[in-house]
């Protein structure tokens, strides 16, 4: 190679030399980064992935003897996508999934956090979660809330393990540099106190009605801290007749009752019905959604990707990928939580009609 001293007109060494001395001041051209900026559609790192549930359960049995809620501080099995860094805390796009579980008898204490949380009941009955004073009895298929910076604690007190899906906003939060995080003490307590009856934010904000002399502490996050499976499954059912959406079948929204809006506001959490022999069109979207198959068994094509899944499994769709579902052997229940609110709020929304079944 000739320096810029050997042959001082040659472009290209002088363009090197260039280049090299601004890397040295922290900065790098934008015509050797164009794609950084310029794209003509999404490059998505993310690839579409299955968790099954009968490869988790195992784990989660094994960790159980391995390590205590109070060790761990959240007894959590992260599901990282295998394209995404381990340490990432990032499942797709700008949401994160996790297998969290408590052995009988077991405590995990209170803390607080600035990432907002939820959880969808995968297994077991009778522990419970306590957000902002309040508790609730979890049930499979249950839809639980924990908005930012609420105290909240979960105790199982059944004579099973408990597992749940939880869902957070953690790499969006992480991205921002505002993931602020507090341990709950009080004296020896380490869990907080209960003043709020159960079922009271339910009453106060979830029946259609609401306290008149009273406003929301927050109203950007649900107040409901329980949306029951009995009841959300039963509104699918309810609506079965409906053509539905020719990209989801019966698909229901869970709202926050405050302004319609998601339940978190970054995370927008829904269940769907794919009723007997249906196979719904393709389109894609710029959320990444985590999908989770709460009743019955199917499919999903993603992109070219072909997954078959049934109940307890967890699955990613990643940005902008094309995707159709079908249901296998009769009915088939979806629960899934994407990033849409986040894309929604600053217009970075697209969605548009697949090719292949459009
Ligand atoms: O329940 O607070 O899966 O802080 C990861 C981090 C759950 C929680 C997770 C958390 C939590």
């Amino acid at each position: 190679m000739p320096t810029p001293t050997d042959r001082p007109n040659d472009l290209q060494a002088q363009r090197d030399r260039f280049h090299a001395e601004l890397d040295k001041m922290s900065i790098i051209p934008l015509w050797l980064n164009l794609g950084a900026a310029a794209q003509h559609e999404p490059n998505v790192a993310a690839v579409p992935h299955i968790w099954r549930w009968n490869e988790i359960k195992p784990m989660m049995l094994r960790g159980g003897d391995l390590i205590t809620p109070q060790e761990a501080e959240r007894r959590v099995l992260m599901l990282i996508n295998p394209s995404y860094e381990k340490k990432s805390a990032r499942t797709v796009g700008m949401i994160f999934g996790g297998i969290q579980f408590l052995m009988p008898g077991e405590i995990a204490d209170s803390h607080q956090h600035s990432p907002n949380a939820h959880r969808f009941i995968i297994e077991g009955e009778g522990a419970y979660t306590a957000v902002d004073g309040e508790r609730t009895i979890m049930k499979k298929g249950d839809f639980v809330t924990t908005p930012a910076w609420k105290w909240h604690d979960h105790g199982n007190e059944s004579d099973q393990p408990m597992a749940w899906l939880d869902g957070l906003d953690l790499p969006f939060v992480n991205l921002m540099d505002a993931n602020f995080f507090e341990d709950y003490q009080d004296g020896n307590r380490q869990t907080q106190p209960i003043f709020r009856n159960n079922e009271d934010s339910l009453h106060r904000w979830g029946r259609g009605m609401k306290p008149a002399w009273e406003q929301p502490a927050e109203p950007r996050q649900s107040p409901i801290l329980n949306y029951r499976w009995t009841d959300s499954r039963a509104n699918l059912h309810a609506l079965r007749e409906d053509e539905g959406s020719p990209y989801d079948g019966i698909i229901m929204q869970y709202v926050n009752p405050h302004n319609g809006g998601p339940t978190l506001p970054t995370i927008s959490a829904y269940l769907q019905l794919l009723r007997k022999g249906e196979h719904t069109k393709s389109h894609r979207h710029t959320a990444s959604t985590i999908y989770h198959v709460a009743e019955g068994g199917g499919g999903s094509l993603i992109g070219d990707r072909e997954i078959l899944w049934q109940e307890g499994d967890t699955f990613v769709i990643p940005s902008w990928m094309e995707h159709e579902h079908w249901s296998i052997d009769g009915e088939a229940v979806l629960f899934s939580y994407s990033d849409r609110p986040i894309l929604q709020a600053f217009g970075f929304y697209r969605e548009a009609r697949g090719e292949r079944r459009g």
